[in-house]
């Protein structure tokens, strides 16, 4: 990964933050996205200390498109063309019935992980072809294939996702580009605590009496499809913990 440039949205925390650590261990110069301008300087100065690699602090939220145009377009010539762009930044919030769902937040889902990823796609893919150089990785989800209970927004989006990679993937099929729909299981990260607006102990519950994936895990498959030879697209990869079999089919009896 020594030369390359990667852009990780949301990476501050849970699967971008994992992404981020695997990426500066193996020598990849890092574009460091989320909202919060404290944290990416402290993880920032972490992974430059420890890994002694290139980063660049690029702060905005991925809803804003003029935002979002306004850093892309202030990249310099060493920072310009982007090699792995990985669109992870997303959430979920609230388990409400679609027919309660309260649509401020339901429009923030929407515009964060299905709008956010288009803008950031459109923004930096035209650079990467005419480079002929490039990988989208984008962060969807088995709740992007199974519907479950307070979720349908959420599960919406990832199918969004998956559309819009497949799609993708169509458009740049006469290209040397490739396109990754990762699609986790559960993973224990701030995810479940954004979900029920804060609450630690009931995020706590979702994973009582089995084992999540955690965000290394995710980070080390991403790698995986980054880091395959340039004539293999891993198209599509789903991944769950032992005990998950669909989205919400899981045992708790396993003594972990
Ligand atoms: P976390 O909540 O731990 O991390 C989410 C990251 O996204 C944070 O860095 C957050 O930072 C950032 N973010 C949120 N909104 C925006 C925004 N508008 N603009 C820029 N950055 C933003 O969750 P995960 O690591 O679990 O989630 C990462 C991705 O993985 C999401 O797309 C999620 O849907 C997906 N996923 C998660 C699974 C899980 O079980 N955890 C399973 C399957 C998929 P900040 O808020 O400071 O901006
Ligand atoms: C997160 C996975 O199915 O637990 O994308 O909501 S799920």
């Amino acid at each position: 990964m020594k030369n390359k440039i990667v852009l990780i949205t949301g990476a501050t925390s849970g699967i971008g933050e994992a992404c981020a650590e695997k990426f500066a261990e193996q020598g990849a110069s890092l574009i460091l996205n989320s909202r919060n301008t404290a944290k990416i300087s402290a993880l920032g100065k972490r992974l430059s200390e420890k890994y002694k690699t290139n980063i660049l602090e690029l702060p905005f939220d991925v809803r804003d498109k003029a935002a979002a145009t306004k850093a892309i377009e202030s990249l310099t010539e060493q920072w310009e063309k982007v090699d792995i762009l990985i669109n992870n930044a997303g959430l979920v919030i609230g388990v409400d019935k679609e027919q309660n769902v309260n649509l401020e937040e339901a429009d923030v889902m929407i515009d964060t992980n299905i709008k956010g990823l288009l803008t950031m796609t459109r923004l930096i893919v035209p650079g990467m072809i005419q480079r002929q150089r490039g990988h989208i990785i984008n962060i969807g989800s088995i709740a992007g294939e199974y519907a479950y209970a307070g979720g349908s927004v959420y599960c919406a989006t990832k199918a969004a996702v998956k559309m819009l990679s497949d799609g993708l993937r169509i458009d740049l099929v006469d290209t040397p580009l490739r396109v990754t729909n990762i699609r986790p299981g559960m993973v224990e990260t701030n995810f479940s605590v954004i979900r029920f607006r804060g609450d630690k102990k009931k995020a706590d519950t979702v994973y009582q009496g089995m084992q999540p994936l955690t965000g290394k895990d995710i980070a080390e498959t991403v790698y995986f499809a980054a880091a395959a030879p340039a004539h293999v697209q891993i198209a599509d990869i789903l991944l769950m913990p032992t005990n998950q079999a669909t989205a919400n089919v899981v045992s708790r009896s396993s003594e972990y």
